[in-house]
């Protein structure tokens, strides 16, 4: 007897009928919109600007928040679309995660209610698309020692610096800008179209190549004073940004683990070797029971965070616990499905070195596995290692 996925280890039956309408939505989205075309546009480096709108009429473009014109929906909800768009392709999570829960997010946290009511409801419809720069070229580990700045110049701000892989920047209408000013670290929104901001896509990526990844050049970018993101002040500010999109990844890594898992067993199950499937081999079951059992207990980790979230509990250490532990397994899952395709599993005819490629970029951003180690030393030793 063969089994999905769903029908024997789902966690269905710990769902709402809610949060599994959010899932059934994105899974059909995800299915009839991106998986067609994924291939190709991950190796022709193309983003699908016009699915951006279609996400916006899904409701998932800041679903979490509860800000005119988006959904309010729960964290759990908001997570299963993550697993669900990632299991498609990372590079689709990651928009929602930019949008949603970094540009959205510091609008929805910081933003006057002037800043709300122009920006959020037309970025919850996919009208308008916002990033989220806060890393440098320099490095991105220690945000504190950023060197962007802004200035006061009698009534305005003008901003000078650089920022690095910074997601959607090249297409997005507003920016939000993390800079240091006299009074400490600032949110800045920039419309893109500000004189003396430029942002160019980063080129040559073997990873999230369905997606935009840039460069920006802040150079006088001048702004009014009601640019300044009135409620942020410090790195808490950007930091609780962050805590949204690294909780969407405990989700959403998963799903890539899944994907890599259902193909594996579909191709254990029809490839004949030595006159019958593969998947008789007991080295094969092997690798399968594994995969699903670190599968299983990234699920049940991501569902225990999401209901943390909804009773605000979770705290940003047990974030780091899903982040890290999500995005590894994913990968050694991706590794093993590999395997498990023998030679066809490097080419595009599967999806499992796409998923692989992706996580790769997954691993290093929003938090690396070594800062998510190094928070998690910290908590255990109350030393920090990164001071
Ligand atoms: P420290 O400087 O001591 O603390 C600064 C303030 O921040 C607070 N804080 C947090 N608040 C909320 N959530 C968190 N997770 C927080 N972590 C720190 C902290 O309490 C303090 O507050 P206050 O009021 O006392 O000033 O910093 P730290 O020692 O706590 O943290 C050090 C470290 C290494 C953990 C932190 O710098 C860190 O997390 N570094 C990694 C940065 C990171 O994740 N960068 C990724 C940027 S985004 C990205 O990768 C791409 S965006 C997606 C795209 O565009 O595609």
């Amino acid at each position: 007897m063969t089994t999905t996925l769903d029908e024997a280890f789902s966690i269905d039956h710990l769902l709402s009928d809610e949060e599994r309408g959010w899932r059934d939505r994105a899974r059909a989205f995800a299915t009839e919109r991106i998986r067609p075309v994924i291939e190709q546009d991950f190796e022709d480096k193309h983003f699908r600007r016009e699915l951006v709108a279609e996400l916006g009429a899904l409701g998932v473009l800041g679903m979490h928040l509860q800000d005119e014109g988006c959904a309010g929906a729960g964290a759990v909800s908001y997570g299963l679309v993550c697993h669900e768009l990632e299991a498609a392709d990372s590079g689709w999570r990651t928009f929602v995660s930019v949008q949603g829960s970094l540009a959205m997010s510091a609008i929805s946290k910081f933003g006057s209610d002037e800043q709300k009511a122009e920006w959020l409801p037309p970025m919850a419809r996919g009208e308008r698309i916002g990033c989220f720069a806060l890393t440098e070229p320099e490095g991105g580990s220690d945000p504190a020692a950023m060197r962007t700045t802004a200035r006061r110049d009698g009534g305005d701000w003008v901003l000078n610096g650089a920022k690095r892989w910074i997601g959607l920047a090249a297409l997005a209408d507003v920016a939000v800008v993390w800079a240091a000013t006299d009074d400490g670290i600032r949110g800045f929104l920039v419309p893109t179209s500000t004189p003396g901001f430029a942002a160019t896509a980063i080129d040559g990526k073997l990873s999230m190549r369905a997606s935009v990844q840039c460069d920006i050049v802040l150079d006088e970018v001048r702004l009014p004073s009601s640019a300044v993101l009135p409620g942020a002040r410090g790195l808490s500010g950007p930091f609780s940004c962050l805590n949204e999109a690294r909780y969407g990844i405990v989700w959403g890594a998963m799903g890539a683990a899944r994907d890599c898992l259902e193909v594996s067993i579909r191709r254990a199950t029809t490839r004949e070797v030595f006159g019958r499937p593969i998947g008789a081999n007991q080295l094969i079951q092997e690798k399968l029971a594994n995969m699903l059992v670190e599968y299983e207990k990234g699920m049940l980790l991501a569902l225990h965070l999401g209901r943390l979230k909804e009773a605000g509990r979770l705290t940003p250490a047990q974030i780091s616990v899903g982040k890290l532990n999500s995005v590894r397994e994913a990968l050694a899952i991706a590794r093993e499905a590999r395997t498990i395709l023998g030679g066809d599993g490097i080419t595009n005819a599967f999806p499992v070195m796409r998923h692989m490629a992706n996580l790769e970029s997954v691993r290093t951003y929003e938090g690396t596995d070594e800062i998510h180690t190094l928070v998690l030393g910290r908590a255990l030793t109350g030393l920090a290692a990164f001071a």
